[in-house]
């Protein structure tokens, strides 16, 4: 059994958000041809309270892009995005939410980031997603969205790593780029750990 896994496609990584993606928004139409073809489909949703501290506005002198040590852990400092309830945490307005089954709220302690749907970056909490999927009989992931090099890499390798089989559209993922190549090297990754990269056209 296969489900469809629709990472982070929110308003604040569209080209027009607070931690615009170029291009993000063109995954929207691929979410919407392949979601019919799925019997499950899941969508994560980044939902940081205002004080979380992956924010460079939480740290006193401190600016995106940033790199700094949260709870023991490397953490990319963010523009404020995806604000629990505000606008720019929401799906985007011509995604079709009415095709998707579940979402995932991930990111809410402010102590530490979450990446991945699955699990929190320090891996001490779950999320709750590797359970939904494997009360259905979800053994095979088929994952799109944004950004390439964070939240779609991350949940990617851990779904290799709970065993599941894991596929990539890679026509339905835009990357951040804080350095030029990283979407492009996350491919190779997600590649070599054990993923299928394929464009949604040859998506069965
Ligand atoms: C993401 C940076 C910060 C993502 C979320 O969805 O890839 N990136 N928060
Ligand atoms: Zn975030």
């Amino acid at each position: 059994m296969r489900a469809l896994v629709l990472v982070d496609v929110q308003n604040d990584f569209m080209p027009f958000g607070a931690l615009p993606v170029a291009d993000g928004d063109a995954v929207v139409p691929v979410a919407n041809a392949l979601m019919p073809r799925f019997g499950l489909v899941v969508a994560t949703q980044d939902w940081h309270p205002a004080d979380h501290g992956s924010f460079a506005s939480n740290h006193e002198g401190a600016a995106p892009g940033e790199v700094i040590d949260l709870g023991g852990i490397e953490q990319v400092l963010w523009p404020d995005h995806c604000v629990q309830g505000l606008p720019g945490a929401s799906f985007h307005s011509a995604l079709d939410v009415g095709g998707i089954d579940h979402v995932i709220r991930k990111g809410t302690d402010p102590a530490v980031d979450s990446y991945s749907g699955f699990f929190d970056n320090d891996r001490r909490s779950e999320t709750g997603l590797d359970a939904y999927l494997r009360e259905r009989g979800v053994d095979e992931v088929v994952v799109l969205g944004l950004a390439t090099d964070y939240c779609v890499r991350a949940t990617v390798l851990d779904a290799i790593g709970l065993g599941y089989g894991v596929t990539v559209v890679e026509d339905g993922c835009r990357a951040v780029d804080l350095e030029a190549g990283d979407g492009e090297r996350a491919l190779e990754e997600m590649h070599a750990a054990g993923a299928r990269i394929v464009e949604s056209a040859d998506v069965g």
